[in-house]
């Protein structure tokens, strides 16, 4: 009945407005023609990124999972299936990985979730320098920059070390779960499930990457002489610091020493001493004009203005940093497979910052 008298109202329209609607409708499709012309042009942007920067392509299948599934937060399914990718990944790199599963509490509900490691078949073990990134993220958010970023490049060095020729010492890696949680629980199981207290002193280093390709980044490396620190520091972290820097000068890449919270997962190792560091482009602090100066970008706004929030896409990312840290954080681990004398920590160094402390 409602449909008959609908028809009954609807009045022919004069020339006029007819003239009007046909310009309304060229307009449309005008506007439609943009809409497809940019999006195709943001289509093939997104093409050429991947093409030119396998780094990049990895964060395009932790975006397509997080949709799939929603997030990647420990114990769900898409934690599954991105650590599926990682699994699939590492194969091709001809690197064999473990799970290593542990439990954990979240107010008061025991949960499950298990991290990744592989290590080069070759090289030595007793002295082992691990590299590893957390693969969970917030609830609610594709976690790209927090962390997808940090696991993409680590996969990338993973990768090169697929196919170098020469390994003397062992190169560990490790995709941790659950460091959203609180204090970190995949990698601080981790540590406690070493056999024996050989097992934790063949490691010789650990190495962080927590948020590497911030929207508004600075090229920050953990600050092992952060006075501030409320950890103690264990002694050699200056050496992993230096190795870094030293990296970034060889390059003419400008750096700044950044203050750890010490809620990442280089705490589970820095509890039992072992020496740390890591690269950071930040996160939800705000840009100072110093830091603007250095590395461009806007001041006062947050590096990272979508942290932990459901914005944290494939959008929230800055290029260069990512090409840059995944470049800094492959010749971490292709050189300390070779060489591991400027991991030396016999000694205490009092190095020279060539960049600036924050
Ligand atoms: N807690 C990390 C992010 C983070 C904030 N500050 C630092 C310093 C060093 C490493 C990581 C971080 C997270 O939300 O995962
Ligand atoms: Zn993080
Ligand atoms: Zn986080």
């Amino acid at each position: 009945m409602n449909r008959s008298l609908n028809r009954g109202s609807v009045r022919r329209g004069s020339r006029r407005q007819k003239r009007g609607m046909a310009l309304v409708a060229a307009g449309a499709i005008a506007l439609l023609m943009t809409v497809i012309v940019v999006a195709v042009n943001a289509a093939s942007e997104a093409g050429r990124k991947a093409a030119v920067s396998p780094v990049y392509a990895h964060l395009e299948q932790f975006q397509a999972l997080a949709e799939e599934h929603g997030d990647r937060a420990a114990g769900t399914d898409g934690y599954e299936a991105a650590a599926q990718y990682v699994e699939e990944q590492l194969e091709r790199a001809g690197l064999e990985s473990t799970r290593h599963y542990f439990t954990f509490y979240d107010d008061d509900e025991e949960m499950e979730s298990f991290s990744i490691i592989a290590e080069t078949a070759e090289g030595s073990a007793e002295d082992v320098i691990m590299l590893g990134a957390h693969l969970d993220g917030v609830p609610g958010s594709p976690a790209i920059s927090d962390n997808a970023t940090g696991s993409a490049a680590l996969l990338e060095a993973a990768s090169a070390l697929g196919t170098q020729d020469e390994i003397k010492h062992k190169v560990r890696f490790a995709w941790w779960g659950a460091e959203e949680y609180r204090r970190a629980p995949g990698s601080r199981a981790y540590v406690e499930d070493l056999d024996d207290e050989d097992e934790l002193e063949n490691i010789k280093a650990y190495l962080n990457f927590d948020m590497v390709a911030s929207p508004n980044p600075v090229i920050g490396v953990y600050d092992a002489k952060d006075d501030d620190a409320s950890q103690d520091i264990p002694e050699g972290s200056v050496k992993v610091m230096k190795f870094f820097t030293d990296y970034f000068d060889s390059r003419g890449q400008p750096w700044v020493a950044t203050g750890w919270d010490m809620s990442s997962d280089q705490r589970s190792f820095t509890r039992e001493d072992v020496p740390v560091g890591g690269l950071f482009t930040g996160s939800d602090e705000r840009k100072s004009r110093k830091d603007v100066r250095i590395f461009g970008g806007v001041a006062k706004a947050p590096r990272d203005p979508n942290y932990h929030t459901p914005n944290d896409d494939i959008s929230n990312i800055d290029m260069d940093a990512l090409d840059i840290m995944t470049d800094a954080v492959t010749h971490a681990a292709t050189e300390l497979a070779q060489d591991r004398s400027a991991l030396k920590i016999s000694s205490v160094d009092s190095t020279e910052d060539s960049g600036t402390a924050e």
